[in-house]
């Protein structure tokens, strides 16, 4: 299967996160994809860069004061003092239940606690161009579909499943995967569905799609009760108005077994089948791997060959973009072992 991959996501590299109250390195790191790359490459994958432009397709998805926000953010750091360059931006107020959200603040600290989630999501000078590089590689990739190919990999970091309408989170600035599924409504496709295998709760594709029901939505992830995001994610958000039943949650237990977390997948894919979908998009975390650094599933390298295998039983044209997966080492394998189990299939 075609991979696509720009190498503008090297621009994003910020030097550190917030881990513990200390400065740690940041997990989300170019190397990742280097990793991703290199296997591609050894294992004799074809690479492509993007070619399809996701500016029609962005405020579909994302709200026009969040993206203006987004891409004129880091020089509105810079142009509160130049010194700036060298420093990173994180929020540190949230308009939290009783705060307004409907009028953007002038000062930078307030607009950038306005648009994010977390502090978990490092920026710098280069994320404007790597997010947007990663929502042009999946419209790219639907584009593909919709001219015949079976399926294709978007080699993509930063990851968008964490983001909103209008908020950044857990290092994801655009939703890639929401991109890739609204190109594919655009293209023609009646009905879509979105699978997400990463170890954490996609919250943003899933409020992105939540009133409709057009687009189904099926997450397996680290129960909230206990792992990120904490406030979505659970069993009984099944979707609302016109989207009521097209939101399926699997939390599982931190910890859970792999034979469980594969049971878990069969339900997903069976909801999927039932949606009778002309084509799929699969959030595809890493992160559910045993070694991962930041998560708790057991999942083994062999295992995501598995994971490959059955995605492509579901029988429909499929875009897989990458998501979280903090085992750098191990994560050209992984993805690869992914795409080769699809292929065999
Ligand atoms: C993103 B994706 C604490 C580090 C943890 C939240 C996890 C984000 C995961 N500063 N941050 O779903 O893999
Ligand atoms: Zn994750």
């Amino acid at each position: 299967m075609i991979t696509l991959y720009s190498p503008l996501h090297e621009h994003h590299a910020p030097a550190f996160e917030f881990f513990r109250g200390q400065r740690v390195p940041c997990f989300e790191s170019p190397a990742r994809a280097g990793f991703v790359l290199n296997e591609l490459k050894a294992r004799g994958h074809a690479i492509r860069t993007p070619t399809t432009d996701s500016h029609d397709v962005l405020p579909q998805i994302h709200s026009p004061r969040y993206l203006a926000f987004l891409e004129s953010a880091w020089r509105q750091w810079l142009a509160l003092d130049p010194a700036n360059a060298a420093m990173q931006p994180f929020p540190s107020v949230w308009p939290v239940r009783s705060l307004r959200s409907d009028r953007e603040p002038v000062n930078f600290t307030g607009k950038l606690g306005l648009y994010s989630m977390d502090n978990g999501s490092p920026m710098d000078g280069g994320t404007w161009a790597a997010a947007k590089a990663g929502a042009d590689a999946a419209a790219s990739a639907a584009m593909l579909l919709s001219g015949g190919e079976r399926a294709v990999f978007c080699a993509t970091r930063p990851p968008g499943h964490h983001a909103g309408v209008d908020f950044m989170g857990g290092y994801c600035f655009l939703n890639n995967a929401a991109i890739a599924a609204q190109t594919l409504r655009n293209q023609g496709c009646t009905r879509v569905a979105v699978l997400d295998v990463d170890y954490h709760h996609g919250n943003g594709t899933q409020s992105i799609f939540y009133q409709r029901a057009d687009v189904l939505f099926v997450s397996l992830h680290g129960d909230p009760r206990t792992e990120y995001p904490f406030y979505l994610g659970h069993a009984d958000e099944t979707g609302e108005g016109e989207g009521a039943g097209f939101n399926l949650n699997l939390p599982l237990a931190a910890g859970t077994p792999s034979g469980d977390w594969f049971t878990a997948l069969d339900a997903a894919c069976a909801r999927i089948a039932q949606h009778q979908a002309d084509a799929l998009v699969v959030s595809l975390g890493l992160d559910t791997f045993e070694g991962d650094p930041i998560s708790t599933f057991h999942l083994q390298s062999g295992d995501f060959s598995r994971l490959g295998e059955r995605l492509k039983k579901l029988g429909l044209p499929t875009v897989l973009v990458m998501e979280g997966g903090y085992a750098a080492l191990e994560l050209g394998v992984n993805v690869v072992n992914v795409l080769e189990g699809f292929e065999g299939a």
